[in-house]
Order: structure tokens, then sequence, then C-alpha cells
């Protein structure tokens, strides 16, 4: 198709602001731009993040394990501010060389251990517990969905989220683009929820940990305001699950944890033992606190 509107220069040039609303932390380069060391706490566990759906993964995954008595998975959640450059921070960036939320150390062993990668994140942590993830065959599907999410969700966010709710403009072209593919990926999950109670089968796991915040989200209208516009009460497994989700403790937990926006008693800025639910949500702080 010609492209009447925009001629790709031979060496594309860094323009500063590109617009849309995360193009103040967007670059094209990698690596620190500020020293800064990270806080440690009492915790074997400690987590660097943000509640957006990909830091929610972890911190549901924290609280299941804790609720189902793993009491060695104790962690301290520190709040990393994206949209202020946090993640640009020197010892950020040691964790992870990504620059993205969530980064954990596991200082549980002799030696402190980065894990980054959400997903990575996930599966480290359920090795370690033996928890929420079955043996055999069973395992492997369980992975087929957690891996089936971290290719996947970029599309939803990088892709269908930008354009619908974030670019500076709504252009026509993406948003079919990504509406189709997003509805296909809503389509894949509604038949597989459709056979089976969980995405690995008959038992819940960290693949559903890792779906859910994303694309029960979407359809529960909590990410993007969406769910009008993909139909998402068409999905109907797809609701049963995410609504099933939604009423497990360790969930409602998990999903307050580094939450920086929406009801003051739905956001726990830090979470450094378990007495801070009831305790330092925003609501209970008095005057708020950064
Ligand atoms: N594939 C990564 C994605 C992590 C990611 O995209 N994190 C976003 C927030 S949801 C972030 O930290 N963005 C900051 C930036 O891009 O500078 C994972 O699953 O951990």
């Amino acid at each position: 198709m010609p492209n009447d509107t925009y001629t790709p220069p031979d060496v594309w040039e860094w323009k500063q602001e590109s617009g849309g609303r995360f193009a103040n932390i967007n670059r094209p380069i990698a690596g620190p731009t500020h020293d800064k060391e990270l806080p440690v706490g009492k915790h074997p566990f400690q987590l660097y993040s943000l509640a957006t759906p990909n830091g929610v993964k972890v911190t549901i995954m924290f609280e299941e394990l804790l609720a189902a008595g793993h009491s060695d998975a104790e962690y301290d959640a520190w709040l990393i501010r994206i949209h202020e450059g946090n993640q640009f921070g020197s010892g950020f960036v040691d964790i992870n060389p990504n620059s993205k939320i969530p980064a954990l150390l596991d200082r549980s062993g002799p030696e402190p251990v980065r894990v980054f990668e959400s997903g990575a994140i996930l599966l480290h942590l359920a090795d370690k517990f033996d928890a929420f993830l079955p043996k055999g065959a069973a395992r492997t599907e369980a992975l087929n969905w957690l891996f089936w999410l971290q290719g996947s969700a970029p599309y939803l966010g990088g892709g269908f989220g930008h354009f619908y709710s974030y670019a500076p403009e709504r252009w026509q072209y993406p948003i079919d683009r990504f509406t189709m593919e997003v509805k296909r990926q809503l389509d894949v999950l509604d038949r597989r929820l459709g056979e089976a109670e969980f995405l690995g089968g008959s038992e819940y796991s960290i693949a559903d940990m890792a779906v859910w915040p994303w694309y029960g989200g979407l359809v529960k209208n909590v990410v993007y305001g969406a769910a009008k516009f993909l139909e998402a009460d068409s999905y109907t497994n797809v609701i049963r699950w995410a609504e099933n989700m939604a009423q497990r403790p360790a969930v409602k937990r998990g999903r307050i944890v580094n939450r920086t926006s929406g009801d003051l008693s739905q956001q726990l800025h830090e979470r450094h033992d378990a007495s801070d639910f009831d305790l330092r949500t925003q609501d209970k702080l008095e005057g708020g606190e950064s």
C-alpha cells in the first residue's frame, strides 16, 4: 500500500517528544540514566514494581504463596514509579537490564539472585516453593499458557491499548489491526476456558495469575475501558473465570500492592508486612503518603 503521509528517512532520528502518554519515558537506548541504589528490606524477597498488569501477576503469586502457608515467601514490595523514570536508576538496571517492572531480588539463598521478566519470576517462585504449577503433562500445559501470555500481551498492551487509549490521535488502521488480534486472542482463551476450569487444566496455576491481570482486566473493563468496543460480554467463559479469580482473597490483596491510582483504600504503595493491608492503604495514612 503506498504511504503518502510519511516517507521514512534513510536513518531514523530520535526526536525527544514523539507524543502519546509514555513519550517522556521512552528512549531508544538502554542502560541507567542516573545513580540510585535500591532500598532493601528485611524479607527474603525484594520486589521492585508497580501495579500494572505485569506487576500484579507477581504480587498475586506472593499473596497466594503466603495464603497457602509458605511463610518463607515473605516479601518487601517497593514502589517503582515508571512515569518518573525510576526504572532507569542504576540499582534497578543492575537487577533488570531491560528497565521494566517487575524486578525481583531473591535473597533467600547464599547469594542474591536477580530475576526479571514477570513470567520468569512466576516460574522461579513456582519451582522454588513447588506450588501453583502442576506436575508432568499438566505442567507443560500450564507453561504453554504462561508463555502464550508473555507473547500475546504485548499485542494487547503495546498494540491495542496503546493505539486505543494512549496514542496522541485515534488512527483507524492500527486500531483495526490490533482489535482483530485481541478479539482473536479472547476467542482463544474463551475456547480453552470452555473445556477446562483453569488455563492449565483442573488446577489453578501461575498461568492464570499471569493472564488474569491482562485479559481478565480487559473483559471486566478495568484496563483500557474497551469492554463494550470489544463485546467482552460475549466471551462468557473468560468472564466466568475472571470473576471467579477476582473473588480469591490473595488476588484481592495482590492487586492493590504498589497501586498508585484509583480508590485510596485500594492503594497499598509499599508492602512490607501482612498487616499493611489493614493499616497502610492510602486512605489510612494521614494526609496520604507518596
Ligand atoms: N515482558 C516484560 C514486560 C514488562 C513491562 O512492559 N513493564 C512496563 C510496565 S507494565 C514498564 O516497566 N515500563 C516502563 C518502561 O517501558 O520504561 C515482563 O513481563 O516483565
